[in-house]
């Protein structure tokens, strides 16, 4: 996977919003996620999309040479236009290669879309311009200017088609999305030697309720991603490297070969807000990773391992929540399916207890034994924290804010989670009330999260219901308020509900 052709990024459009990313300060990253939650992607194209179209208009004044000459020599002061229009054109196209050279796996035929683009570009302008700038100004007979704004218009529509076509080539060239989904289909029964049932006792069923499977579809996504990278496992290559005995590689078929076990991990976002929806549970199956680390030994001294996605995304993981006895997996399958696209096909990280920033490595390829003094991942460096452990949190459903209930019985409920500890309690208060203990579900695993429930004979009113945990270690969650910069938000959920 690595170095090779065609696994680098060309679209310059893909790679400056790559570059852009990775480039994004902790507090804006925050902000973007706040603010377009799961669509930050698409508002981060949309923004390079207005920024283009200001630089395209610039271009455009500036190569038409609208402004008024300078000087007598009037076509003097047109080349100068076209110079400058021409210089900030391949300015653009300059940036588009630096960002393609900048992308993971970069390697040099990346760039010829890019050069191509930005040369036929420059060379078409410059034609279309010199046609338009006439050498006797006051030559010009009348109704020249609309014939040459059809020569534009004609251009301009022909190019678009060019362009078109040429997309539409790029995506026939590339089968890696039909690669993909024909290897996800064909998964057939996956052979685990510990499955999981999840028992009925796990669900309390209050309508509004957050399920306590997220299905796949629902699953809520983060990452550095543009395009969800397509990766054919056939290819597909884990490599363990670093301070082991000996380096590695497994094949995806030697992963489906081996005794996989499933289990049931709820994954949380560090970005998530208090009361927020950036965790999702499902069962997992995969190969321990410990059982991995082991083949290759790991050794004396290390105390992290940095995995590696295909898109250069990395997460440093403390080596011991990897090697002890809970269900760190390199997961295949989500629920019984492989895994979606982009949620990390063919291979995953799934860590129970440790935000998804330093564990959840989707379309993972290396896993490198190190030590935190000599690496880190890719978020340390952008401003969180080393070290993610989830933080205790739980989460009002319903009543939902802003929709009114009616006197009597009310119904609150939600979920907590504590993964890896566990939920031992959640208390629920409500307006200036003593905190009432609510009804938990089943706890299949102390690695998933838990719901809870609580009936309330409410009058009317309005009240601010609020919701405190406490863990398995008997910690209450702490009430005091933090955002997620730089190791994940803390406080209580509290909802603010009308009774009618
Ligand atoms: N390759 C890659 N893996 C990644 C990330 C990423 O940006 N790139 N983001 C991580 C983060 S921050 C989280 S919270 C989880 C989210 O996993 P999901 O999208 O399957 O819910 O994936 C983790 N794995
Ligand atoms: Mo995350």
């Amino acid at each position: 996977m690595r170095g090779g052709i065609g696994s680098g990024t060309a679209s310059p459009l893909v790679a400056v919003a790559g570059a852009f990313v990775d480039r994004t300060p902790a507090w804006l990253k925050d902000f973007a996620i706040q603010t377009f939650g799961t669509n930050d992607k698409l508002a981060l194209l949309v923004g390079m999309g207005i920024v283009l179209t200001g630089l395209c208009a610039l271009i455009g004044v500036l190569g038409a040479g609208r402004a008024r000459p300078l000087s007598k020599d009037g076509e003097g002061v047109r080349d100068l236009y076209i110079f400058w229009g021409l210089g900030v054109f391949a300015a653009v196209g300059v940036v588009g290669v630096l960002a393609v050279m900048d992308r993971p796996n970069f390697s040099w035929p990346d760039t010829i879309p890019t050069i191509i683009g930005t040369l036929v570009g420059l060379w078409t302008l410059d034609r279309l311009w010199r046609r338009l700038a006439p050498s006797q100004p006051e030559a010009v007979p009348m109704g020249a200017g609309m014939a040459s704004r059809r020569t534009v218009l004609a251009w301009g529509g022909g190019l678009t088609v060019v362009g078109a076509l040429g997309i539409a080539a790029g995506r026939a060239l590339s089968r890696a999305g039909e690669v993909v989904e024909a290897a996800r289909a064909s998964l057939g029964m996956l052979h685990v030697a510990h499955p999981v049932a999840v028992p009925a006792g796990a669900t309390q069923g209050v309508t509004g309720q957050t399920a306590y499977i997220t299905p796949n579809n629902n699953f809520y996504r983060i990452d550095t991603a543009i395009t969800v990278p397509q990766v054919d496992p056939d290819a597909w290559r884990l490599r363990v490297t670093g301070m082991v005995d000996q380096e590695i590689e497994l094949t995806f078929q030697d992963l489906l070969d081996a005794d996989l076990v499933e289990a049931l991990v709820t994954l949380t976002c560090v970005s998530n807000y208090v009361g927020g929806n950036l965790a999702g549970n499902a069962v997992w199956t995969g190969l321990p990773v410990r059982e991995v680390l082991a083949r290759a030994g790991v050794q004396e001294g290390a105390d992290m391992v940095l995995s590696t996605s295909t898109d250069g995304f990395t997460a440093g993981t403390p080596i011991e929540a990897l090697t002890d006895d809970r269900n760190a997996l390199l997961a295949v399958a989500q629920n019984g399916e492989a895994l979606l696209p982009e949620h990390g096909f063919p291979v995953r990280l799934v860590v129970p207890g440790l935000y998804g920033y330093v564990s959840a490595t989707k379309w993972v390829t290396e896993l490198k034994v190190t030590r935190f003094d000599q690496d880190e991942g890719y978020w340390t460096p952008r401003g969180w924290s080393a070290l993610g452990p989830i933080k205790t949190a739980s989460r009002i459903d319903v009543p939902r804010p802003g929709e009114p209930v009616g006197a009597g019985e009310v119904v609150i409920a939600g979920v907590a989670w504590a993964q890896h500890r566990g939920i031992e309690r959640v208390e629920v208060r409500i307006g200036d009330g003593d905190w009432q203990e609510a009804t938990l579900a089943e706890e299949p695993t102390t690695d998933s999260w838990r719901q809870w429930m609580l009936t309330w004979q409410a009058e009317p009113g309005e009240y601010a219901v609020s919701v405190r945990a406490t863990d398995g270690a008997g910690e209450v969650q702490t009430e005091e308020h933090a955002l997620p910069a730089p190791n994940g938000a803390s406080g209580w959920h509290t909802v603010d509900v009308q009774v009618r």
